[in-house]
């Protein structure tokens, strides 16, 4: 047999299973295709990410001594489609079979396995480059009434023996978290990132990608995303030895100026595969060990990436495709044209969409209480607001998007990610940033002209909403603060809060033009 190994573009592991048993008539295939680029219109430097890491990855394994199609999306014979671009290789170089490493959405799984028919039959291996396979997870989910993170991640840790010392947690407790709750303070300094250079490899490929997709977000002129395995280290290092130790404290921090603080800004890498969720672990692990950063700083990291990203992942596979239809508060919203081009007066959206549009990035804080909470308040529909994270950041592959967005930040699916909403007024926003100050709205008011409009949209969302919400025992107290409210005032909100919200512009998509 002689097989096609299709290579993904978030699949850029030396050591991914079905290039570590590679026979040596194999032939690799890596495709640029459009049709990934536009099925959300990504960020230009999501697009110029894979599009560089993939041409050094292709040049890697090149040296390692593979055999390597790489189909350039300017090809003139690029099908343009993952799918039809494998097919066509494997007949143009007489392969009997096509095999792929599980890629990172449901969408092309499920495309390749309704392929099985043809007398080209596509094989589909596991992907080992998570701490858990979803079978672990559908093993450890069976027979659980209601699923949890913190459980999962205490299995994770006893498994993996992550800071633990024998049957015991490093420092005595599992969860730091009491201790990650400061909020910015004006006088903190931030560790700049280090700067990437650009080789001529990097430089074309940002070239074909901004060219080819000039009408999406964002400007080359601001990437600084590593492309290559030894940026990726570069970053890694630079993170452990300025970041981790700080990274506890003020995790939940929002700044009305930096766009990293004190984050790893590790995401992409990992979720291409040029880092290891298990060297980036043990990278955090040996610094505690060390003595150079304190156990809720390294445990809180840690947590992130051994607890939630293979929770969310786990969730998306055996979820799908179902997860994506969910939407059980009910939510028909178009997505508030300012999403796309940060044109608003509230101050807090407007910084985290700009440094959106600057970065590709915004941190976990911004993407949950600052745009997610706000979409939740406003109602705006799953498949919109998903669209749009997909789109927006460099890291977002949909095994780890949708469960964010559908799950933790709009309660679509129920529960499953989250106890409750994370909904929240100005006044949370207000404690943990310094964005109020530069806002013309004032966090403090609830109606009137200046009343920041998260207030009444808080009490608005809770009040059409409780039907759903009013028995969860972790809204009791809130709820309870809803029903001893006045009913004048009730009215007053209900009433800010519909103006707002009859004057919200929508867009229906990128590059469409806005409506009110
Ligand atoms: P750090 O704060 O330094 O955290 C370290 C690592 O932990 C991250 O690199 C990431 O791998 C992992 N991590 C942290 N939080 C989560 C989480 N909630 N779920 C899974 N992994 C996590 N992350 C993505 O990688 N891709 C996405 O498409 C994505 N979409 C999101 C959408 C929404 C609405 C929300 C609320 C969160 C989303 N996240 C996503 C999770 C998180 O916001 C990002 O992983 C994080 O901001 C990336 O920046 P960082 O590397 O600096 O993370
Ligand atoms: C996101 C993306 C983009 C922009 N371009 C490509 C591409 O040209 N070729 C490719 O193989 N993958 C690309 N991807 C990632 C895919 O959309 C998809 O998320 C992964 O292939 C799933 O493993
Ligand atoms: Fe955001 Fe409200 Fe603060 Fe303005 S006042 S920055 S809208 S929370």
């Amino acid at each position: 047999s002689k097989p096609l190994l299709l290579v993904l573009g978030d699949q850029l592991t030396l050591t991914l299973p079905t290039l570590r048993e590679a026979p040596s008539n194999a032939v690799v295939a890596m495709c640029e295709v459009a049709e990934e680029a536009r099925y959300v219109p990504h960020h230009l430097h999501k697009i110029g990410l894979f599009m560089a890491a993939m041409r050094h990855f292709a040049d890697a394994l090149r040296d390692k001594g593979y055999t390597v199609h790489y189909s350039r999306i300017n090809d003139g014979d690029n099908t343009q489609s993952l799918i039809e671009e494998a097919e066509r290789l494997a007949k143009q170089y007489g392969c009997d079979e096509i095999r792929v490493t599980r890629p990172g959405e449901w969408r092309l799984w499920n495309d390749m396995q309704q392929r099985q028919h043809n007398a080209l039959p596509w094989q589909l291996w596991e992907d080992d480059r998570f701490f858990t396979t979803p079978d672990d997870f559908s093993r450890w989910a069976e027979g659980r009434k209601q699923l949890r993170l913190e459980y999962f991640y205490r299995e994770q840790r006893k498994r993996t023996g992550l800071l633990m010392e024998g049957d015991t947690p490093s420092g005595g407790q599992w969860n730091y978290d009491h201790d990650n709750r400061e909020p910015i303070d004006a006088s903190l300094s931030f560790p700049a990132l280090p700067n990437h250079g650009q080789d001529d490899v990097t430089k074309a490929a940002l070239k074909d990608a901004a060219d080819h997709f000039a009408d999406h977000m964002g400007t080359m002129e601001t990437f600084n995303l590593p492309v290559t395995r030894r940026q990726a280290l570069v970053d890694l290092n630079h993170f452990i030895e300025h970041g981790l130790a700080d990274f506890g404290r003020y995790q939940d921090a929002i700044s009305d100026r930096e766009p990293f603080l004190y984050h790893s800004r590790l995401s992409a890498a990992m979720n291409i595969g040029l880092l290891s969720p298990m060297e980036v672990c043990d990278a955090a692990e040996a610094h505690y060990h060390a003595g150079k950063a304190p156990i809720n700083a390294v445990e809180g990291f840690i947590r992130q990436i051994l607890g939630w990203r293979e929770y969310v992942r786990g969730l998306y596979w055996t979820h799908m495709p179902g997860y994506k239809q969910e939407n059980q508060l009910g939510f028909t919203r178009e997505l508030p044209a300012f999403y796309w081009d940060a044109n608003t007066d509230m101050r807090c959206l407007q910084r985290a969409i700009q440094m959106t549009i600057d970065n590709s990035y915004a941190h976990h804080i911004q993407r949950l209480m600052v745009t997610g909470n706000f979409a939740l308040l406003c109602g705006v529909k799953p498949e919109a607001l998903c669209d749009w994270y997909l789109a927006v950041y460099a890291d977002a592959c949909e095994w780890v998007e949708l469960p964010n967005t559908l799950g933790m930040v709009l309660h679509a699916d129920g529960g499953l990610m989250g106890s409750k909403p994370y909904c929240a007024s100005g006044k949370y926003i207000d404690k943990m940033s310094d964005h109020c100050q530069h806002c013309r709205y004032s966090p403090k008011q609830m109606t009137g002209p200046k009343a920041c409009p998260f207030n009444s949209l808080y009490w608005h969302f809770l009040e059409t909403n409780a039907e759903r919400l009013n028995r969860n025992p972790r809204m009791k107290l809130i709820y309870g603060s809803l029903g001893r409210m006045k009913e004048e005032k009730r009215e007053a909100i209900r009433q800010q809060a519909e103006q707002f919200l009859a004057k919200l512009p929508t867009s229906k998509g990128y590059g469409q033009p806005a409506h009110t």
